[in-house]
């Protein structure tokens, strides 16, 4: 994977929020602001670009066919008809190391573009992305499930202790107060970011589709201790859309002056044993 300069003229670090799940000692750092995505897909990590890939240990979501990852074989099982040649996860669970998507059906979907009463895509964004929607009733859930690329880089780089995720990045369009994401570690709640919360402390309004107050790029830095294998997004109203969402490992490269910079000397023997690792 190629590295590349962080554009640090698009760093919009205007909130950081410290949340912690009840009856927890865990507390996860967020951040918002991201960089420019070069595939027009508006917002991305600071540490992986759709085309120019990014830092080690990371892993991007496109919703691209064209910039999947080799690695993952990706599904159209979920791409909204007339978008198969275009749309899909790429990260789907079709290989050993792919990622387990589990959501209704009806609930889940692919596309590109904007359709009134159904999605609407992130501000700037012409690719592909996804969507939870409850189709006007009830709470759609879908979950991201990392365990098997989790046990196949534990087991690839000989760790005595499983890896997890420590970092989680995500492009969240027209946030409204009725989409969430909540992250879990061996079935307990380790930390969540609600859109009633970012929209509080971005000023931004309900579902608007255009302001960057309320389509935001989402950085969560876990601590070892809360590293988390489940992402669990929820919607009780139409829709909640996401793009780009980018996961690091905890053996990921960490640059000083980015999001979760904090915690770095908590990750000094991750990155050491990164470096090694990559020398091989
Ligand atoms: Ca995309
Ligand atoms: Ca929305």
């Amino acid at each position: 994977m190629k590295r590349f300069p962080l554009v640090t003229k698009s760093l919009l670090f205007s909130a950081v929020l410290v949340f912690s799940a009840s009856n927890q000692s865990f507390a996860a750092s967020i951040s918002f602001g991201g960089a420019n995505a070069s595939d027009g897909s508006g917002l991305t990590s600071t540490f992986m670009d759709p085309i120019n890939g990014g830092l080690s240990d990371y892993f991007i979501e496109t919703f691209d066919i064209a910039t999947g990852d080799p690695l993952f074989p990706g599904s159209t099982d979920y791409t909204v008809a007339g978008f198969e040649n275009e749309c899909a996860v790429n990260s789907l669970n079709s290989s050993p190391i792919g990622v387990s998507v589990m959501a209704n059906s009806n609930e889940i979907a692919v596309r590109k573009g904007s359709e009134p009463e159904v999605a609407a895509a992130p501000a700037n964004d012409t690719t592909c992305y996804g969507y939870a929607t409850n189709n006007g009733s009830g709470v759609a859930s879908i979950t991201f499930d990392y365990s098997n690329l989790l046990n196949y880089y534990s087991a690839l780089y000989g760790s005595t202790t499983q890896l997890g995720i420590t970092y989680l990045g995500f492009y969240w369009g027209s946030v409204d107060n009725f989409n969430d994401f909540n992250f879990y570690s061996g079935g307990s709640l380790v930390s969540s970011i609600t859109g009633a919360e970012l929209l509080t402390a971005l000023g931004g309004s309900s579902g608007n589709q255009s302001d960057p107050d309320s389509n935001a790029y989402v950085n969560i830095a876990f601590s070892i201790a809360e590293q988390f294998d489940t992402l669990v997004i929820n919607t009780s109203d139409i829709a909640g859309e996401f793009d780009n969402i980018v996961i690091g490992l905890s053996t990921r490269e960490i640059p000083v002056n980015a999001p979760g910079a904090t915690l770095l000397l908590l990750f000094g023997t991750a990155m050491i044993a990164s470096r090694r690792l990559r020398k091989k």
